[in-house]
């Protein structure tokens, strides 16, 4: 179901468990500001999520509030994250649903690292 993309954060949200060690993901990457571990159900050969390790609702939670160390950092990670598995030189795509009408289901800003086919023109 989808949810809202402001707040309040839900300590008991799935991706808050997984980054306190209570719920199990397959880890591609971490470092002190970002967490990535493969979607439980991936839409392409490669489907990566990184969320933050900071307790942020969605992109518009984290773009607003989020210091600059920390956006810088995430950011950062994504890229390394995407540069480790092989996606630089033939692309990926990135996707963060942001709030209900985003189609955000999980209420801890994620990004949604896609690669490993062609992945076609940008839709909605
Ligand atoms: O997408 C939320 C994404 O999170 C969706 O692609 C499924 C994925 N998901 C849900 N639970 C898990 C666990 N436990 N591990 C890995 N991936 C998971 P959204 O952008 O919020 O619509």
């Amino acid at each position: 179901m989808a949810v809202s993309g402001i707040g309040p954060y839900d300590p008991q949200n799935i991706f808050a468990r997984i980054l306190r060690g209570e719920l199990p993901c397959r880890k591609v990457y971490e470092d002190e500001y970002a967490l990535a571990f493969h979607d439980i159900a991936p839409k392409a050969p490669v489907h990566v999520l990184v969320i933050p390790k900071g307790a942020y609702v969605s992109f518009a939670d984290f773009s607003a509030k989020a210091s600059e160390a920390d956006i810088t950092g995430f950011i950062r990670a994504v890229g390394t994250v995407a540069r480790d598995l092989g996606l630089e030189a033939p692309g990926y795509r990135l996707v963060s649903n942001t709030g209900a009408e985003g189609g955000q289901e999980v209420p801890h800003f994620h990004v949604h690292l896609f690669g490993g086919r062609a992945l076609g023109a940008m839709l909605p």
